[in-house]
């Protein structure tokens, strides 16, 4: 008898039980040969009469982490996993299922499809479709409900939060929970408690589900309220709605609405931005050894600097912080107790640790000599060249031979720095994103002479601290901020001609951004970009226009949030419009002899986004990101860009380089200085390039 794809799933037969196992690495993603495997195996089982009772599971790390991601989007292939699960259903014999690792999307859809489950301890149980701009597809949305009540199965489906076996169980996704033995073990256990009557069994298809309207329309304003801008959550409370259906009915609907979702541009982009994270560590010195960090250097007890040293703690490292005074190190060791709490409260850390962690792992000094035992030391003082030259030769004299010097800066010269050190192939750039803590970029500069094991090093950190680092040549600026500056010009020239800061921040949010450029300049405190302009002043070319509308905010001593007035008033009920503003921008149009004009939402997203791109194509014909995936990734974990977009240069691919050429060109009739056209752009709109293509041949 042929056994079925023997490669993927394998079938062992032990007695009158079968075992079913799937070995499809890294993560056992139910391709093709997967689907066609399982197929194959159950159909041959249920035939063998010496077979009373079928268990599967996954061997490697899960049982099954979904379908494959890498098949959307292109011609589906036989057999489906609806069918493939209706196949496990409908078996005439017994089949289980024990969840180990992760049972995610399609995986747990396979599994709630057997006649039992066995979740073992640590398992991660999810429907994480959502968040890749689908819903459950293979009856997903028709069992959990059956098992859990639409309540929570809506919770599930429309969040894609993950949940462990103990909370499966308690939802009754699950009906049994084991802490000891291999899934194999326990796959034979539970079939031989199937054959005794210990574990019953059941067909999900055939159960009962309550109706509970109330929950379907507490959903779908949960979803109103909280996801405005997503096509397939909504979609996902109409296919569970059609659980109280005929199953088959039922699955007719999910079927329908799943190839609606699999269609949407929101797929797409959701899809490229689950790539995009994985994708940012295929760097040229991937294979470069990194060196090991146990213990690392914080200097600056700031905002900054205490949520690195927060970041390194949770992350299980020990950590020196170094202020230049007592009185400013207190200030620091308050803040990464108060960030800490914050990890508490989240149920990140419980109080015991967060007590190790300030009694053992924290050291608090005005010392610098301290770092002489440190394995990486970052440096996160204020932005001013002599004084980060300063303290890399202090750091070059104090630290040990082998020790990694990063530097926090956001927009100097890294090279500039390193050369003060008699090592700069051990010096780069760390740049976090403010809360260090929280934020989950951090691009990692690399200087002309950083040495690769050091680039590595810098990757290895991140991973270990749970962050996406994205790498990043030497200008002003880096990646995200160098763009950033650009488009930010593009915001102050619209407000400049006529949009108000809040019809700005209204059109970007509409756009799917969590906020404006203007309400996120409040947030920062508007004095960091005063200081950036005043730095950049001398050099600011005389063509270019100037919109001194922030300046002025700032001369009036409001910094935004932290001083109650910015662009808004914060008094305590909300932001609302600062109406002083409105003034000065009237006075500044005033100087400038611009009379306002009107403009659409649809023209500010498109000037805007414009802005973004072509600078975007320039930090690439730069060479200062690898890829254009790259620059989706910083955009995506460092400044809140819309992940159903995709990231800028995936969102440019679905304008196509013609159409965003063709705007630079009517815009440039305006100001030909701002609005140039990047030869990038050009060379890809003559050959019907795409950015995505650069992304494949890189
Ligand atoms: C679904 O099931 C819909 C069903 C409808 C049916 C009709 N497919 O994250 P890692 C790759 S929707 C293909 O670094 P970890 C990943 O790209 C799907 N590839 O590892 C990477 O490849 P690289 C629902 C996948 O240990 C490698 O595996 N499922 C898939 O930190 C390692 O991944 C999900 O959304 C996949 N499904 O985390 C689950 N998953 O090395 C998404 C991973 O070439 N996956 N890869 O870069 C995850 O959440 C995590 O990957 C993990 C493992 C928890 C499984």
């Amino acid at each position: 008898m042929t056994e079925p794809n023997a490669h993927v799933v394998e079938i062992e037969r032990d007695g009158p039980v079968a075992l079913i196992s799937f070995d499809n690495p890294p993560v056992n993603a139910a391709s093709q040969a997967l689907r066609q495997g399982l197929d194959t195996a159950i159909r041959q089982l249920a035939d063998d009469d010496a077979i009373e009772v079928i268990a599967l599971y996954g061997k490697g790390r899960s049982f099954i982490a979904g379908a494959d991601i890498r098949e959307f989007g292109k011609p589906p292939r036989a057999p489906g996993l609806t069918e493939v699960c209706n196949t496990v259903e409908t078996c005439a014999k017994p089949v289980i299922s024990v969840l180990h690792g992760v049972a995610l999307g399609g995986g747990l859809e396979v599994a709630l499809a057997t006649h039992a489950r066995v979740a073992v301890d640590g398992v991660s149980l999810g429907f994480p479709e959502v968040t890749l701009g689908i819903i459950p597809g293979a009856g997903g949305t028709q069992r959990a409900p059956r098992l859990t009540g639409i309540a929570d199965a809506l919770d599930l489906i429309t969040t894609g939060r993950r949940i462990g076996a103990k909370e499966a169980h308690e939802l009754g996704l699950v009906d049994r929970v084991e802490t000891e033995g291999t899934p194999r073990e326990l796959a034979l256990t539970a079939a031989r408690d199937v054959l005794s009557g210990a574990l019953p069994t059941r067909r999900t298809r055939e159960i009962e589900v309550a109706a509970d309207d109330a929950a379907l329309e507490a959903a779908r304003a949960r979803i109103a309220k909280r996801q405005p801008h997503l096509f397939s959550p909504l979609k996902a409370v109409d296919a569970v709605a059609a659980s109280r259906r005929p199953y088959a009915e039922g699955e007719a609907t999910e079927r329908a609405l799943f190839a609606e979702c699999i269609d949407s541009p929101q797929r797409a982009g959701l899809v490229h931005a689950f790539f995009a994270e994985r994708a940012v560590g295929k760097i040229p010195e991937v294979h470069a050894h990194p060196r090991a960090v146990h213990s690392i250097g914080v200097i600056g007890g700031g905002t900054m600097g205490s949520g690195i040293a927060t970041a390194a703690l949770l992350a299980g490292l020990d950590v020196t912080l170094a202020e230049r005074d007592q009185e400013a190190l207190d200030r620091g060791t308050a803040t990464i107790a108060k960030n800490l709490e914050g990890a508490v409260k989240r149920g990140k850390i419980d109080d015991a640790r967060r007590d190790a962690i300030l009694s053992k792992a924290l050291t608090a000094t005005t010392d610098l000599e301290a770092f002489a035992t440190c394995d990486l030391v970052i440096e996160a003082v204020f932005e001013d060249m002599e004084v980060k030259k300063d303290l890399f030769a202090q750091l070059d004299r104090i630290c040990r031979d082998g020790a990694v010097l990063a530097t926090n800066t956001s927009y100097l010269d890294v090279n500039e720095i390193a050369a003060v050190t008699r090592r700069p192939g051990d010096v780069l750039g760390l740049h976090f994103f403010s809360p260090a803590h929280v934020m989950r970029l951090l691009e990692v500069v690399v200087g002309e002479k950083t040495a690769p094991e050091v680039v590595a090093t810098g990757f290895a950190l991140a991973r270990k601290l749970g962050k996406v680092a994205v790498r990043a040549g030497v200008c002003d600026g880096f990646i995200g901020n160098r763009i950033l500056a650009h488009y930010k010009k593009a915001a102050d020239y619209l407000m400049l001609d006529g949009a108000s800061p809040q019809q700005i921040d209204r059109a970007m949010e509409n756009f799917g951004f969590a906020m404006g450029p203007f309400a996120v300049s409040d947030l920062a405190g508007l004095d960091i970009g005063w200081a950036a302009r005043k730095r950049l002043a001398p050099t600011r070319p005389e063509a270019e226009r100037y919109n001194p509308v922030a300046d002025r905010i700032c001369e009036r001593g409001w910094f935004g949030r932290k001083t109650g007035k910015g662009f808004y008033v914060y008094d305590g009920e909300g932001p609302r419009p600062n109406p002083e503003v409105d003034a000065i921008i009237d006075a500044a149009r005033a100087e400038a002899g611009i009379t306002p004009r009107e403009f659409s939402e649809q023209e500010i997203v498109e000037r805007y986004m414009t802005a973004m791109i072509s600078e975007a194509a320039r930090v690439l014909e730069d060479g200062i990101a690898l890829r254009p995936i790259d620059i989706d990734a910083v955009f995506l974990f460092g400044y809140g860009f819309p992940r159903h977009h995709g990231g800028p240069m995936h969102y440019a691919d679905t304008l196509g380089a013609h159409a965003i050429l063709n705007r630079i060109q009517e815009y440039a009739k305006e100001d030909n200085h701002f609005w140039r056209i990047p030869q990038l752009l050009e060379e890809l709109a003559a050959q019907d390039g795409t950015f995505a293509q650069m992304n494949r041949e890189t």
